[in-house]
C-alpha cells in the first residue's frame, strides 16, 4: 500500500487529524513493515483508539507501555497500528512528540502525567461565572508554555457577565497576568468570541484544558457544530463533584484543525516546568535584568528594578508573589524527582548486584557439585 500522498491525489484520509510530511518521514520506517499509521484519539482501559486511513481501530497498547508515565501512549500520539488481520491489534510503535502537555498529578508528588501529546495551541478555559483565580491560570500557563505549544486563554461563559466595561476590564486583569498570551471572551450561548477560537483551533491541533464545568465540552461541541461530548450542569461548586468527561478525546474540527478535549482538572501541579514560569512572568525577568546585583533577591537589595517598578505600580506584587511561590514548588518538584531517580537507579544496582550474586553463588554451587 502506498502511504505518500501523490501531488494529484485527493488529500492523505488523515489530513484532517494533522497528517504532514514529517510524520510521513518518521514513520516510513513502520511504514516499511506494512504497519499502518494513525492517531491515537483516545486511551482506555489498556487499549486505544486509533484513527487510521482505514477508520477508526481498536488496538492494545501492551508493546508501548514503559514503566515511565510520562513515555505511554497518550491522546494526540502518532503511532504505528497492526494492520487489518490480528484481533487484537497492536500499537507497535509511538513516533517521537513534537509537544507534550505534562503536570504533576499534585503538587505534593513527583509523579508526572501526560495530558495530551503533539498540541500545537494550549487553550485554557477559565470560567466568567465564578472570580477569576489569577494564580491558578498563571499555574496552567507555566505548564502549558513549557509543553511545546503555545498558549491561549479562553474565558468561557462570556454571557454570564454583560456589561462591557466589566468584562473588558477582567479580560485585562487576565492579559496582565499573562504577557503574549492572547485572551478571547467567549460565550457557547450567544456565540460571542466563536469566530476567532474557530480561527485558532483552525491552525492544528489545539488541548482545552481546565477545571471541571468551566465549559471544555460545551466549547468542543460549539466547534464541531453538532453535540458529540456530553456536556452537564456542575454539580458542585467546590470543584469535588464528577466531572463530566472523563477520557481525552481528539476530534476533527469541521472548520480545519484538531481539538483534544480532556476532563477537568483539580489539581495541576508543575512539571519540572522552570522555563515555562519565566515565560509567563517574562516581564519581572526582564525587569530583572535592569537590577543592581545580578543575583538581586527582589527584597531589600539597593538598585532593584523589580521592587521599584512595585512601587510605581508598574507591576502588581502579586504578580512577583505567584512568580515566587511557582519557582519554589517547581523546585521542589524537580529536586523530588531527581531524588526518585537517583533512588531507582540504586534499587536498580542493587536489584542487579543481588541478581549477579546469586548467579555467582549458584555458579559456585553448581562448580562444588561436580566437584
Ligand atoms: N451560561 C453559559 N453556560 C455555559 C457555557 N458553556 C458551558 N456552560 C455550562 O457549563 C456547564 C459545564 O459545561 P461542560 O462543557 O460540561 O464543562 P467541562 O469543562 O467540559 O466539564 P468537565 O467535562 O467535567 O471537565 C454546563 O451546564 C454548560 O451548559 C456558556 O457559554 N454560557
Ligand atoms: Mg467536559
Ligand atoms: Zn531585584
Amino acid at each position: 500500500m502506498n502511504l505518500s500522498s501523490s501531488p494529484s491525489a485527493s488529500p492523505h484520509p488523515l489530513a484532517a487529524f494533522g497528517w504532514d510530511e514529517a510524520w510521513e518521514d518518521a514513520f516510513s520506517p513502520y511504514g516499511a513493515q506494512g504497519l499502518l499509521p494513525g492517531r491515537v484519539v483516545r486511551v482506555d482501559r489498556g487499549q486505544c483508539d486509533v484513527v487510521t486511513g482505514d477508520g477508526t481501530v481498536r488496538a492494545d497498547t501492551a508493546f508501548v507501555t514503559p514503566h515511565d508515565p510520562l513515555r505511554v501512549v497518550c491522546t494526540g500520539d502518532w503511532a504505528a497500528v497492526d494492520p487489518d488481520g490480528g484481533t487484537p491489534r497492536y500499537v507497535r510503535a509511538r513516533l517521537p512528540r513534537r509537544t507534550a502537555f505534562v503536570r504533576s498529578t499534585s503538587s505534593k508528588r513527583s509523579e508526572g502525567q501526560i495530558l495530551a501529546a503533539n498540541v500545537d495551541h494550549a487553550v485554557i478555559a477559565v470560567p466568567l461565572a465564578v472570580e477569576l483565580d489569577l494564580a491558578r491560570i498563571e499555574r496552567f500557563l507555566a505548564l502549558a508554555w513549557e509543553s511545546g505549544a503555545r498558549p491561549v486563554v479562553v474565558l468561557t461563559k462570556a454571557d454570564l457577565v454583560p456589561d462591557a466595561v466589566t468584562l473588558a476590564h477582567l479580560v485585562q486583569d487576565v492579559e496582565t497576568s499573562a504577557p503574549g498570551v492572547p485572551v478571547l471572551a467567549v460565550s457557547a450561548q450567544d456565540g460571542e468570541g466563536l469566530d476567532v477560537l474557530t480561527a485558532v483551533a483552525a491552525g492544528g491541533t489545539s488541548v482545552l484544558i481546565g477545571q471541571s464545568g468551566a465549559g471544555k465540552s460545551t466549547l468542543a461541541n460549539a466547534l464541531l457544530g453538532e453535540d458529540v461530548m456530553d456536556v452537564r450542569a456542575a454539580r458542585d461548586v467546590d470543584g469535588k463533584g464528577r466531572h463530566t468527561t472523563t477520557t481525552r478525546n481528539l476530534l476533527a474540527l469541521p472548520g480545519g484543525g484538531v481539538l483534544i478535549d480532556t476532563p477537568g482538572l483539580r489539581g495541576v501541579g508543575l512539571w519540572d516546568a522552570g522555563s515555562g514560569v519565566g515565560q509567563v512572568f517574562s516581564e519581572i525577568e526582564e525587569l530583572a535584568e535592569g537590577c543592581r546585583f545580578h543575583d538581586c533577591a527582589h527584597e531589600s537589595e539597593p538598585g532593584c528594578a523589580v521592587t521599584e517598578a512595585i512601587e510605581t505600580g508598574a507591576l502588581p506584587e502579586r504578580r512577583l508573589e505567584s512568580y515566587r511561590k511557582l519557582l519554589r514548588e517547581n523546585r521542589r518538584i524537580v529536586a523530588k524527582t531527581d531524588a526518585r531517580l537517583r533512588a531507582e537507579i540504586r534499587k536498580d544496582w542493587k536489584r542487579k548486584g543481588a541478581i549477579g550474586r546469586a548467579a555467582m553463588e549458584a555458579k559456585r554451587g553448581g562448580d562444588s557439585r561436580r566437584r
